[in-house]
Order: C-alpha cells, then structure tokens, then sequence
C-alpha cells in the first residue's frame, strides 16, 4: 500500500493528500510532527522534509514529483492533461509557481517552523516575511485575470495545475495575505476548489481550524 508522510498544516503535504483523495484507492497517510521529527525520515528523504511517499521499494519526496507518480501510477481521473503540448505547458506553469511564488510560502513556513518550537533554525527577520507576503500578493495578482475566463488553471479540466496552488488560496488569512480588488476572480475561483469533496476529505483538523 502507498503511505505518505505528511505534516498537518503542511501546504505541500496537503498536495500529495488532495491527489490521493481525488483517487480514491488505498493509501495511508502518517502524520509527522516536522517540530519533532522522526530519525528515519532524512533517510527517506535527505532533506529530512514531508511529504514522503513509500510504496515497496520507491521512496519519493517532493509534492510535485510525488503527485505525478501518483497520477501515473493510478489514472483515473487522470490530472495531468493527456497531450504533451498541454502537459508540457502544465510542467512549465508549475515550475514557475514553485519559483516565483511557493519560495515565498517556504519562507513563511520556515518561520512557523522557528517560532513553533522555539528551533532557531531560520533567521529570517519580519522585512522578509513582508516581502514574501507582498511577493505572494502580487504573483497571485498576475495570476488573477486568468480565472476571469478559466473554470480551472488549464480550463475545463482540475488538475495538478490547480492541486499545486490550493493550500496557499487556503491559507491566505493564516498567513495574513490581502489580495486587492483586482483579485475577485482567483477568489471566486478558490471557492471552486474548496468545495471539491477531495480538497474537503484532505484538510487536517489543523488545517479547517486555519478558517473559519
Ligand atoms: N519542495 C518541498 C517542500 C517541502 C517542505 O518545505 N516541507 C516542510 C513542511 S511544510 C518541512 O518538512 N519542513 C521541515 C524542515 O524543513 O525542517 C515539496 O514540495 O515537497
């Protein structure tokens, strides 16, 4: 059976937990306290982060990469678009958001990690936080127009496009993130997702705690 690691309000875990919802197979999902964390897991993953995934001898870290397999692995309903043109759009997209937005989050998950434990780990001072907060609102504000026109990031079709940015559109609030009023579609659009039975099943009582 398919075990994944993952942290209760990790955004990148709630990834690879949305995919396995979508699939609806056997899985099974071990929460990891990242404050204290187990001596096995750096060995599963040299960066001695979550999510992991483990099926017999394959061991995966990385959400992205981790879902994709998933997606492979089991494809019904498959969430990867089917022709190599789109897919490879889809990869190039995701690629981006890791860079240019989800760096951003990793910072503000680096603080929570720091002030959770009082593990000084990090030392990154309140200007940054600022910065990724701002650097966050505006690459969602860029992306914004997009969902004007499209039901889903790559249109009619939810797909790991769309599982990739969801934990950050849920945690907006938590991370005390404000989007102007240019962002009323990305907002109409999070409330898509939201309502997907996958999205629902996925969220930690951690993670529904962070709304309201
Ligand atoms: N790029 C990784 C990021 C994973 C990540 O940052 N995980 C965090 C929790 S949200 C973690 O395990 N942090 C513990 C640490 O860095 O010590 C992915 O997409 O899986």
């Amino acid at each position: 059976m398919m075990i994944v690691y993952s942290g209760i309000t990790c955004p990148f875990s709630q990834r690879c937990r949305i995919v396995l919802y979508e699939k609806g197979m056997d899985f099974e999902i071990k929460d990891v306290d990242i404050f204290n964390k187990p001596e096995d897991l750096v060995l599963m993953n040299p960066y001695n982060q979550v999510p992991v995934l483990v099926e017999r001898d394959l061991t995966l870290h990385e959400s992205n990469i981790i879902n994709e397999y998933i997606d492979e692995r089991f494809p019904h309903p498959q969430l990867m678009p089917a022709d190599p043109i789109t897919r490879g759009r889809g990869r190039l997209f995701m690629y981006r958001l890791e860079k240019e937005i989800f760096s951003q989050v990793q910072i503000l998950e680096s603080i929570n990690l720091e002030s959770g434990e009082g593990k000084k780990k990090y030392n990154i001072k309140e200007k940054e936080q600022d910065a990724a907060r701002q650097n966050i609102a505006e690459g969602l504000t860029l992306l914004s127009p997009m969902f004007a026109k499209n039901k889903y990031i790559l249109g009619d079709d939810f797909s790991l496009l769309d599982v990739a940015l969801a934990p950050l559109l849920w945690r907006l609030d938590y991370y005390d993130i404000n989007l102007g009023e240019s962002c009323a579609a990305i907002l109409k659009y999070r409330e898509r997702i939201f309502q997907r039975e996958s999205f629902i099943e996925a969220l930690t009582p951690a993670e529904k705690a962070m709304r309201k």
